[in-house]
């Protein structure tokens, strides 16, 4: 029994957080695939909008629903019999995980415990989880390998890891196997430039098309490893869906740095005349260089970080891909 769990096709998948950035473009790669999808998410920060696409498919199905509601999502996981699943709902803020610590670890802790306990009642062969380079902190040794220790130096990050612990022996209990993968920082369309969630480029980049001004805090020359969103949604649903994949810890970054200076040079050159940059003192315990390292992700799972920076950037541009 434990080993036929482990065999054959995978063909219904779970996404929760189906309705938020990353989600959305993984319920349309996973569509794409022909697998038949659903997708949970309770809205807080996601839209229906971005699951436009994904709607139109008689094999997707949508529920409004908490991760951390137990009794629901244990129902929705029986009625559903998921042979995968993708958790990707979090309380997806650094700060706002910090102001708020229990939220933090309900969300992004108990959730994930509920999220694997559901499913391990069922047949569910894989479970997919959305780390980060969050669990890594302040690490000199770049690029950073899944060999480097971690050292989180905020909530957001230790809940992170926190969920990595509880997933990891899943393998051995329940014959599910997981995979933890921890995004560096991630962007493409779809990430709300409105939210206080979102990542830099999204916001200089609607700043550009708006004609203002964007802030920099700091000198600029921090550095950042930015991957774009389609190319992980395709790394997710692989890890997901492919059933010889081994599971584990895999970064999933580009495993190149850019400077925000080098960000509206490359803004720049799409939209002419962007009004100087203001600058204003570094944030509160940002990180001055960030940089994965892709290779395992590479060799084992067969990720590339296809889409080029400068294809990227210029793909952003047109709105609701
Ligand atoms: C990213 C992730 C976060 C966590 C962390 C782990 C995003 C959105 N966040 O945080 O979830 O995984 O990595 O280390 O991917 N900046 C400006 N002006 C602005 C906005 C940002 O200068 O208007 C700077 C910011 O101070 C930082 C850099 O841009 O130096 C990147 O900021 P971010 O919020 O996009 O992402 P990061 O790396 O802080």
């Amino acid at each position: 029994m434990e080993d036929q769990k482990n065999t054959g096709e995978i063909s219904r998948v779970m996404v929760t957080g189906a309705a938020g950035f990353i989600g959305s473009h993984t319920c349309d790669a996973l569509l794409q695939k022909g697998k038949t999808v659903t997708g949970i998410d309770n809205l807080s920060t996601g839209s229906l909008d971005n699951l436009a696409d994904a709607l139109r498919h008689d094999t997707f199905s949508f529920h409004q629903a908490d991760i951390c509601e137990t009794s629901l999502i244990a129902k929705l996981f029986n009625d559903f019999q998921p042979d995968a699943v993708i958790h990707l709902a979090a309380l997806v803020s650094v700060p706002i995980a910090e102001e708020n610590p229990d939220e933090n670890d309900r969300i992004n802790v108990l959730g994930t415990k509920t999220v694997a306990q559901a499913a391990s009642t069922c047949a569910t062969k894989r479970i997919v989880f959305a780390s980060s380079a969050a669990v890594y902190g302040n690490s000199e040794h770049l690029p950073l390998s899944e060999a480097e220790p971690t050292n989180p130096i905020n909530q957001y990050g230790k809940a992170k890891l926190e969920s990595e612990s509880l997933l990891l022996p899943y393998e051995k209990s329940h014959a599910m196997i997981p995979t933890c993968l921890r995004f560096f920082n991630v962007y493409g369309p779809r990430q709300d430039p409105d939210s206080p969630y979102s990542g830099v480029i999204s916001i200089f980049s609607r700043a550009c098309i708006q004609g203002e001004p964007v802030t920099v805090f700091g000198d600029g020359h921090q550095t950042r490893d930015f991957v774009f969103v389609k190319d992980i949604a395709h790394a997710v649903v692989a890890s997901a869906t492919n059933p010889i994949l081994p599971g584990g810890i895999y970064n999933l970054c580009s495993g190149t740095g850019i400077t925000l200076l080098e960000l509206l040079d490359a803004l720049a050159s799409i939209h002419h005349d962007i009004p100087a940059p203001l600058f204003k003192e570094k944030r509160e315990g940002d990180l001055r260089h960030s940089l994965g390292d892709p290779s395992r992700a590479r060799e084992i799972l067969g990720f590339t970080a296809t889409t080029s920076f400068a294809e990227g950037i210029r793909k952003l541009q047109t709105p609701n891909q």
